[in-house]
């Protein structure tokens, strides 16, 4: 598969007209580990403490289509101008570019459910008229009990279509690249 990285924003937005799809979702979760899983090698940095990443990154993916590797939210050690900071990028980014956005991937732990600022992320996002859809990761790390309520959670939100996702196992990488594939000549 071919993927080139594009940059890292932290103030500057891109400006082109390329198609794109957003990974966001809490610190830790599991959004860069499973941008790599999805091309198959280790382009996003994945770090052992949370937080870590505080800008935009960007990949194209096959000429065609770029994948957005957003900070992650909720991680407490965050300062509060840290989090300002965030919010404020993140609102620039959604304004800027919703044009360009096919779907934004709301990662959530598979074991964990919905946290409130997940509540909060897809609030936004129906409010703003974003597609997004709901992607469960470190499937490899649940039990069915644990999965089964993390559904459950997610149905009482309103929220029935779910790609389940392991970036250890693989899990889900066919039924999200496909996605990401459809999505691009709309
Ligand atoms: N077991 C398991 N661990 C995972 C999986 N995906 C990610 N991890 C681990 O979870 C931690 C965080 O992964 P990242 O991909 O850096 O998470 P992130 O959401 O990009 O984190 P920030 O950039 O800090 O917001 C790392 O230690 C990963 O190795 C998975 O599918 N299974
Ligand atoms: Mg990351």
């Amino acid at each position: 598969m071919k993927v080139e990285f594009l940059g890292s924003y932290v103030k500057e937005l891109p400006q082109d007209s390329i198609k794109e799809v957003v990974f966001v979702g809490r610190s830790n979760v599991g959004k860069s580990s499973l941008i790599n899983m999805l091309v198959g090698k280790p382009i996003a940095k994945v770090s052992k403490e949370p937080g870590r990443t505080r800008a935009i990154n960007v990949f194209l993916l096959e000429d065609q289509i770029k994948l957005v590797d957003v900070p992650g939210y909720g991680f407490a050690k965050v300062s509060k101008e840290e989090r300002e900071r965030w919010k404020e990028l993140m609102e620039r980014y959604f304004n800027e570019r919703k044009d360009h956005i096919k779907c934004v991937f709301v990662l959530i732990d598979s074991k964990v459910g919905p946290t409130e600022l997940d509540r909060l992320m897809i609030e936004w996002l129906r409010y703003k008229g974003i597609n997004y859809l709901v992607v469960l990761t470190k499937s490899d790390k649940a039990d069915q009990r644990e999965l089964s309520e993390s559904l459950k959670e997610l149905r009482k939100m309103g929220v029935q279509e779910v790609i389940i996702t392991s970036a250890k196992e693989g899990r889900g990488k066919k039924e999200l690249l496909k996605m990401i594939m459809e999505t691009r000549s709309h």
